[in-house]
């Protein structure tokens, strides 16, 4: 399907690049990505091009609004129409659908995406998805005092003060704005993605890169001219896994390295279908099928408590064994609890891995009541 994406924020930002930089060259599903923020330094560190880079808001608020939400929620109501007209979309109406990515627990995404999502919504008849990244403990609790207890008189003591103290409580009031007005929520929950010990910063990166992965593998979608998915996952198949109701959506992932037809050596000419296996194929649609439901998943939640999933695999297409797609399909079936299931193929003939893309839509997750708890400790937002 064709995209147009929508950076908000420093995270918001950071994602739309990185999902610009997993756009497969001969798959394109990008129309246009955009980057809008407070932070002039934020947004001149990434890629996106200067004519689709816009920075709002009084001087006062370059640098970012320090997590004031309500800030934030001003900024972006007074000037989302005119970020949306100065952004000139250069081919509005081709796109199948919107992505405005934000990182919950800041004030300039998290304040804006409430309001952009609803000026988009009423511009197009496409649906309009948010792409939510959730914050991390360590943002917003205090390192445990027991284990950095500072030494009496130690000149170099810290109160050891989390960076965003207000996260929680600014994603979770930002998650309630945007209920019923996102078509649907995409997450991505910083906690489980962080290494122990990891900052934000060190991480980051990763993570937005693991993230695009799987963004790409949904929304990129089935074949090309070259060749042609036997199940072509299109916009309007997305849009009914996703919904339009605010359904809160986790993505899984799973790949394997395979062997190709050495043709970027120059032995394709010989042999442009390699001689695999039916049991190996079977057996990697099985294995990244398997990694894709069962893995580690954008969202920590029991598939069980979707309503609705989505399996698309991929890879070169003598690995794409018709048997195994179905079986995976069925797999993806009896793993959640409600009961639409689609599922498609998508063909990459100069690919070296096959893969499974999982979306499970209408999820249940406990962390998300973990951060109403402890929005409630740290001082909720209205
Ligand atoms: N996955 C991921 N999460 C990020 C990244 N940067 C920030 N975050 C998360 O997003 C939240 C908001 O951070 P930012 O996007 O920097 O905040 P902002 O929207 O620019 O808002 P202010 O700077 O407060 O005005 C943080 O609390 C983190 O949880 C990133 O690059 N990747
Ligand atoms: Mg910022």
């Amino acid at each position: 399907m064709q995209l147009e994406v929508i950076g908000v924020g420093g995270a918001g930002c950071r994602i739309a690049d990185a999902i610009r930089a997993a756009e497969p060259t001969d798959h394109s599903f990008l129309t246009d990505v955009f980057a809008f923020d407070t932070d002039e330094s934020d947004l001149n560190r990434t890629v996106i091009p200067e004519s689709n880079r816009f920075r709002y808001g009084p001087d006062e608020s370059d640098g970012g609004l320090a997590g004031y939400l309500e800030r934030g929620r001003t900024l972006g109501r007074d000037r989302v129409d005119d970020l949306l007209e100065s952004a000139d979309r250069a081919t509005p109406g081709a796109a199948d659908g919107v992505l405005v990515a934000v990182g919950l627990g800041g004030a300039t995404g998290g304040g804006a995406a409430p309001a952009l999502v609803s000026a988009l919504q009423q511009r197009t008849d496409a649906p309009v998805y948010v792409l939510a990244t959730l914050p991390a403990d360590r943002e917003f609790t205090r390192a445990d005092p027991s284990e950095s207890a500072p030494l009496a008189g130690d000149p170099n003591a810290t109160t050891d003060a989390p960076p965003r103290p207000t996260a929680a409580a600014n994603a979770v009031a930002t998650l309630e704005r945007l209920d019923g007005v996102a078509s649907a929520i995409i997450t991505f929950d910083n906690e489980d993605w962080l290494r122990p010990g990891e900052t934000l910063a060190d991480g980051r990166d990763r993570c937005n890169r693991e993230l695009a992965t799987r963004v790409a593998a949904v929304f990129t979608g089935g074949g090309s001219a070259d060749s042609v998915a036997q199940t072509v996952i299109d916009a309007s198949d997305i849009r009914r896994i996703l919904g339009d109701q605010s359904s809160v959506v986790a993505l899984g992932y799973g790949d394997q390295t395979v062997e190709t037809n050495g043709s970027r050596f120059g032995l394709g000419l010989l042999s442009a279908e390699p001689d695999i296996e039916t049991s190996e194929a079977v057996s990697a649609v099985e294995t990244v099928v398997r990694k894709g439901i069962r893995g580690k998943l954008t969202l920590e939640c029991d598939p069980e408590t979707a309503e609705r999933g989505l399996l698309i695999v991929g890879g070169p297409p003598a690995w794409l064994n018709r048997r195994a797609i179905a079986e995976g399909r069925r797999t993806l079936e009896s793993a959640i609890g409600g009961s639409g299931i689609l599922g498609g193929d998508a063909p990459r003939p100069d690919g070296d891995r096959v893969f499974a893309a999982v979306v499970l839509a209408g999820i249940r997750s406990d962390r998300l009541a973990e951060l109403r708890s402890a929005a409630d400790r740290t001082g909720r937002v209205d």
